[in-house]
């Protein structure tokens, strides 16, 4: 086990595994998981918050294999009663998902703060790592597209990340405070993990948070590269840097966390852009970073904690 305190800023599926693995490692009072809400929407009359849920159903155990969100064994009646009264199905919410939609918006409605709502959650889910929203404000990221000013899921799901970005904003993150807990964690922190999340819309928002941006500089903080060899694992990212006109490379991504970071964590398919990294003043470390199964993400866990213990708190 590890005993550093650990702060891992983490979006959807891909922040989601490498939290799992840190979990299986680590003693869960020693690691806090900071993650984005910038993907939360009204859908339905229900408060949905994607990256919260995926992360929690993941650490749970109960997470759909095959899409990383949504529940595993899941079943989709009240969907397809929707769909046969003409309401909207392009974003897939299953039956026991609904259960936790609908009591998370009855308890917001109820004037619960989310942070509070997510800690009851996870005691009912069995889960001792500690979770938390960035912030307690509602901070919806929007995409800015070839197509107009698109919501996140409009964008995401919906329109299947299609238009072609040009830039992301995080609707009143200027006035958001970070939820209770955040701060007091990242003071705490031996170790900030920024998790092979999506650069742009699931770490950005978290870091625009007042405050957490200048928080993170001043820990020792690694990242483990969401983009291996030009490609995201999953989802967006590597496109979006293209259509920013910036080269989808793990270099490209150190130089995006530019002033926070004293190590980054890259795999063995782009060791060559390591010298590249190095230059730059962060100390890489090659490995294995794709993560197919609970054991790789164990040991990947395993590698970036003996890094980053390893690794010095570089002048930034
Ligand atoms: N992503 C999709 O691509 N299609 C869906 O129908 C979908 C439904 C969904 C339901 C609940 C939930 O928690 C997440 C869901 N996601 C879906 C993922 C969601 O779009 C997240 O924002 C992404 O995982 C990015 O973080």
């Amino acid at each position: 086990m590890v005993d550093m305190n650990v702060v891992a800023l983490a979006g959807g599926v891909g922040g989601a595994k490498l939290v799992d693995g840190l979990a299986q490692v680590m003693n869960p009072e020693n690691l806090t998981v900071i993650v984005n809400t910038g993907d939360d929407f009204e859908h339905l009359g229900l408060y949905i918050c994607p990256d919260l849920d995926t992360v929690c159903y993941t650490l749970a155990g109960i997470a759909n294999p095959a899409t990383g969100w949504g529940r595993a064994d899941e079943t989709w009646n009240v969907l397809d009663s929707l769909s046969a009264l003409g309401g909207p199905t392009w974003f897939r919410l299953g039956d026991r998902d609904l259960g936790l939609h609908l009591e998370r918006t009855r308890r917001l409605h109820a004037g619960d703060t989310l942070s509070q709502i997510t800690i009851d959650f996870c005691a009912s889910w069995g889960i001792s790592v500690k979770i938390l929203p960035m912030s307690d404000d509602v901070v919806p990221t929007w995409v800015y597209t070839d197509e107009g000013e698109l919501p996140f899921q409009e964008y995401f799901v919906h329109r299947q990340c299609n238009p072609r970005v040009k830039g992301f904003r995080f609707n009143g993150v200027e006035h958001a405070n970070p939820a209770p807990g955040v701060i007091e964690s990242l003071h705490q922190a031996d170790l900030v993990v920024i998790c092979p999340s999506n650069p742009w819309v699931s770490v950005d928002p978290i870091l625009s948070i007042p405050g957490l941006r200048q928080m993170v500089a001043e820990r020792r903080t690694l990242a483990v590269s969401p983009i291996v060899s030009g490609k995201a694992l999953k989802g967006p990212a590597a496109k979006m840097y293209s259509e920013l006109g910036i080269d989808p490379s793990v270099i490209s991504v150190s130089q995006h966390y530019r002033g926070l970071l004293d190590g980054f964590v890259m795999d063995t398919l782009d060791v060559g852009q390591a010298g590249f990294v190095e230059g730059s003043g962060i100390l890489p470390y090659v490995t294995d970073t794709v993560m197919k199964n609970r054991q790789d993400r164990k040991r990947l866990a395993y590698q970036v904690l003996a890094f980053g213990k390893k690794m010095e708190k570089s002048p930034k």
